[in-house]
């Protein structure tokens, strides 16, 4: 009787031991995960920055101003704007609706253009000289 009450408290020692060493793992997967988690969250504000610092982005254009369709918005034929877009006729809005009063179809003009992540306008516009 002695015996098995012997081989009783062995069994339930050990088994009380794998229990503890299984909780143990268990907390290291659980740390690595945490890890990877805030890991994870450093690169995504990484990119984030990244993407910021790459906004807004401006380019010097020359062009030819062709119609004043109203409100603050030009149809210019443009040159090429390197990286951008080849020569083409195209629909700009002008930041500030001001710029236009001065301007006249068939100007040649010279504008600064500004582009953000989702949006492309004009900044400052003038008669080329
Ligand atoms: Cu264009």
């Amino acid at each position: 009787m002695r015996f098995f009450s012997t081989v009783a408290l062995i069994i339930s020692l050990v088994s009380l031991g794998l229990a503890f060493n299984g909780m143990k793992r268990l907390n290291d997967v659980k740390k690595g995960f945490q890890r990877t988690r805030s890991e994870l969250s450093e690169v995504r504000d990484e990119f984030a920055a990244h993407q910021q610092s790459q906004w807004p982005k401006f380019y010097e254009v020359n062009g030819k101003l062709l119609f004043k369709p109203g409100g603050n918005r030009l149809i210019i034929d443009h040159e090429e704007i390197p990286n951008v877009m080849p020569a083409m006729i195209m629909s700009y809005e002008v930041e500030d609706p001001k710029q236009i009063e001065r301007l006249e179809p068939g100007d040649r003009v010279h504008f600064r253009l500004k582009e953000t992540a989702d949006k492309l306008f004009i900044v400052n516009i003038e008669k080329a000289k």
